[in-house]
């Protein structure tokens, strides 16, 4: 099913979709976004599911886990990070392949709460980077000056509903500012780093070390203007890619 993905570490069991969503002919719009978002296109269509094609089973009670550079490891659990205030989000979202989905309500909390309040007593001082784990296998790493910045979210909600299993359930990183790629779905845990750790060469091509989206940090390799066209080029074939991993995990599910 993996066919073409670069392979990544697997930790838990990717079963049955609890869900099933198709999208099976999606089109681009011929508005660009503004200059913010160099060379991106909005989508016609709602937000498809893109990224790896596994789904998960939902955790009957999600925590998050912290590790690393720090003095306390520790478990946040919902209650724990209930007791937060609530922050909301519009932002428009964008995969680094140039599909872009306009102005999307987020609500959850901030990153910088989350790090004031469970976090930053016991970190190592020198902490300059968190990896994020995620219970599809997927995993990102962002410097934590990009992490601290308004409007970046660790998501329950999209559109004022829960966040379902296609967007990220139970607990999704939301970086407006950086490509989609760091938006990392299904959270579960997060590594604090006294440095980026060395990423391999595949993530090294596909994902940018920050990823900004207003300086084009596509990839950390060869020009931006490179990276657009050929994904503006293979963008109708991922799209239709993602649909069809879609239709048959419905078809497996049933
Ligand atoms: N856990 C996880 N998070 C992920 C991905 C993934 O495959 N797994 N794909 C990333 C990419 S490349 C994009 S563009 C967005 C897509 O989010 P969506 O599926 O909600 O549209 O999720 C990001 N976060
Ligand atoms: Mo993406």
């Amino acid at each position: 099913m993996g066919a073409g993905w670069p392979v990544l570490p697997v930790f838990c069991d990717v079963r049955r979709p609890t869900a099933c969503y198709v999208h099976t002919s999606m089109s681009l719009s011929s508005q660009a976004t503004s200059e913010k978002a160099p060379g991106q296109r909005f989508l016609n269509e709602s937000m498809p599911r893109y990224g790896l094609p596994k789904w998960i089973d939902l955790p009957s009670d999600p925590t998050l886990s912290i590790f690393g550079a720090t003095t306390l490891p520790h478990l946040l659990t919902q209650q724990d990070l209930r007791k937060l205030p609530l922050t909301a989000v519009n932002a428009d979202f964008h995969c680094v392949t140039t599909w872009s989905v306009p102005d999307l309500h987020w609500h959850g909390w901030a990153f910088a709460d989350v790090w004031q309040d469970f976090i930053a007593e016991f970190a190592d001082p020198a902490v300059s980077h968190v990896r994020f784990s995620a219970l599809d296998g997927y995993a990102v790493t962002i410097p934590l000056e990009e992490l601290l910045k308004e409007g970046v979210l660790i998501a329950t909600h999209l559109s004022h509903e829960p966040l379902t299993v296609k967007h990220g359930a139970p607990l999704r990183l939301v970086l407006p500012q950086l490509y989609g790629y760091k938006s990392l779905k299904h959270l579960y845990r997060l590594e604090l780093l006294t440095r980026p750790i060395p990423s391999s060469a595949t993530s090294r091509i596909l994902i940018h070390p920050r990823g900004r989206v207003d300086l084009e940090e596509r990839s950390s390799t060869g020009l931006p203007l490179f990276w657009r066209t050929l994904y503006r080029w293979q963008l109708p074939n991922f799209l239709r890619q993602a649909a069809g991993w879609q239709e048959r995990d419905r078809e497996t599910a049933s």
